[in-house]
């Protein structure tokens, strides 16, 4: 049995939490979630390490160890089984609201006999959750907003679930014939539903799919609909010498395939998901890739990620299709916390992932001490972070380059001294706070952020929490303005929760010159994966390598920070 160790940290963390809830000793609820921390920060499989190893991580004893062991050994957990027994299995869903914890689920549920997201909505209603202890009109509030916003967030998936989704049925299609499709495909930042195309027989690949469905919803020949850990996965067949057209029809967008279909109308020619016909329907011509169908178009490949109809095909037609940026364009990555603030990671656990993965460069930009909840640095810590940065720097491929997120805080200055920024390499100035403010308010205080001639790159601009926390209400005209005037570049935050540009800034961004910088953010080592994400936005947003400050070679960034 394989087993990750953010398998085994998430099964700790929700022990931790499943105690909290049922009001467990507190002693043993905290070495639950240190011991979940212990789990991330290992840089090697947790499954690989002795029992005697596992005991030396900070804060686990014997029996997290025991836990530990047999989650790697069997992937799941008896302990975990039981607390989940004894609790209503919707409750684990009010989790997920923002400003809701354990505690409070527990309290809800025992208080009020809540154990559902609609029930706490219902709750919230009537006017019941202030009326307890501790709790009053404003928190009521609170919470009926987080639990209306997690409502309608659910019925969208975000890249990182759709992730762990295809990672599932990966065990269950056949490797290298099928396509995830959709708006998964085109990178979108959230995702209705999974469209799967397959060239694989449907009579041995359903019964495979029924194995693993929640439910069948409809099981054919050319089509199979299933719903899988509570989402929808449309699958539909087809063969490899007829792929192309299934292919483009079912990654869509709905707009990109009736703009095709009715310019290759006026030609005469009829296009559908098998192939490309005549007026009558007839001479059905089928093409085993996109892009030897799009050719018979007089079409040249057409990114997916540009499918929308937003001026791709017209930019196609006069061959004026942007060179979107790539993969391998990316040099690093410009948006990484250590141990020094909020992160798990040592700066040279740190310096060793850059290296693994072939980066030239990472940014720390650990915050800075006005942010309390992420223990941020004081300008006494940034100056020893810069010497050990200046250490590990001596033997190590991957260039640390010595940054910081500063905070923008609410008036509009910033978390530290111009004379402290200055002596920074790269300097993303963020909001953390104040996100409701009004427009012009708001608006002001990143602009003014922008103005400063030490900020490099306003962090995750907008403030969103993909589901959890509506974007601040900025102007972002105004913003892309600013930021073009001073020729400070906008980050596209690659956390598949923020995703921060959002695609359609990024594109005006993009057109008024404006630089991307793609971030990570990462707090864990697993984290620093989702660079991709945010390459996917950048894409969406038609960047080429020119538009993107990763693309620059570790000098030329250095140069262009100053
Ligand atoms: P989603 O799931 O809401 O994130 O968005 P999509 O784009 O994945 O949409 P979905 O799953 O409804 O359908 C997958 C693709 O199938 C869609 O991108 C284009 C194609 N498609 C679906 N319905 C139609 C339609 O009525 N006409 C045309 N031409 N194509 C369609
Ligand atoms: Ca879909
Ligand atoms: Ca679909
Ligand atoms: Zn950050």
């Amino acid at each position: 049995m394989e087993c990750t160790n953010r398998q085994v940290a998430e099964t700790l963390r929700l022990i931790g939490q499943l105690l909290e809830i049922r009001e467990g000793n507190p002693y043993r609820v905290r070495a639950f979630m240190n011991g979940a921390d212990a789990v991330d920060r290992l840089t090697r499989p947790v499954a690989e390490l002795s029992k005697d190893e596992v005991v030396a991580l900070g804060g686990v004893g014997e029996h997290l160890a025991a836990v530990v062991r047999e989650v790697c050994e069997t992937g799941s957990s008896t302990e975990l089984e039981t607390l989940r027994a004894e609790i209503p299995p919707s409750l684990l869903e009010l989790l997920r609201i923002e400003g809701v914890g354990p505690k409070t689920v527990g309290r809800l549920w025992r208080e009020l006999g809540i154990t559902s997201v609609a029930e706490l909505l219902a709750a919230t209603e009537k006017g019941r959750v202030r009326r307890l202890k501790g709790f009053g009109t404003k928190s009521e509030a609170e919470i009926r907003r987080g639990a209306e916003r997690y409502a309608a967030s659910e019925q969208r998936m975000n890249r990182s679930t759709a992730d762990a989704l295809i990672a599932g049925l990966a065990e269950v299609l056949a490797p290298g014939r099928y396509v995830v499709a959709g708006s998964y495909r085109r990178g979108k930042a959230t995702i209705g539903d999974l469209d799967i195309v397959s060239c694989e027989d449907p009579v041995a690949l359903n019964p495979r799919l029924r194995l693993v469905a929640d439910e069948v919803i409809e099981s054919g020949e050319r089509r199979t609909s299933i719903r899988y850990r509570g989402e929808r996965v449309d699958v539909r067949f087809t063969t490899p010498d007829a792929f192309g057209p299934m292919l483009i029809y079912f990654t869509g967008s709905k707009p990109f395939n009736i703009k095709l279909r009715d310019r290759a109308l006026l030609e005469g020619l009829r296009i559908n998901e098998y192939g490309i016909a005549g007026r009558a329907g007839k001479d059905l011509r089928t093409f085993p890739t996109e892009a030897a169908m799009l050719k018979a178009l007089d079409l040249p490949y057409i990114p997916p990620e540009l499918r929308e109809d937003a001026g791709e095909i017209e930019a196609a037609e006069h061959d004026r299709l942007p060179a979107l940026v790539i993969a391998d364009d990316l040099r690093g990555d410009l948006h990484v916390h250590s141990n020094w603030s909020d992160g798990t990671l040592s700066l040279a656990e740190l310096a060793a992932e850059g290296e693994r993965r072939g980066y030239e460069y990472l940014v720390i930009s650990d915050h800075s001490a006005t942010l309390k909840v992420a223990h941020g640095l004081s300008e006494r810590d940034l100056a020893e972070q810069r010497h050990t940065i200046e250490v590990i720097n001596r033997d190590s491929a991957c260039r640390l380059i010595a940054g910081t997120e500063v905070d923008i805080l609410s008036d509009g200055t910033l978390g530290f001294a111009d004379r402290i920024l200055a002596d920074l390499e790269f300097v993303i100035a963020s909001l953390h706070g104040g996100l409701r403010q009004d427009q012009d308010q708001v608006t002001r205080r990143v602009i003014a952020a922008c103005e400063n001639e030490h900020v490099d790159v306003i962090g995750h601009p907008t403030g969103r929490i993909i589901g959890r926390r509506e974007p601040a209400a900025i102007d972002l005209g105004r913003l892309i303005e600013a930021a073009a005037a001073h020729g400070t570049a906008l980050e596209i935050n690659a956390s598949p929760f923020r995703l921060d540009l959002e695609d359609t800034a990024v594109r005006a961004a993009r057109d008024r010159g404006v630089r991307l910088s793609i971030g990570t953010d990462a707090h864990r080592p697993g984290e620093l994966e989702n660079l991709r994400h945010g390459l996917a936005t950048a894409r969406r947003g038609w960047c080429t390598a020119d538009d993107v400050l990763n693309a620059l070679p570790l000098d030329r960034l250095l140069e262009w920070t100053g």
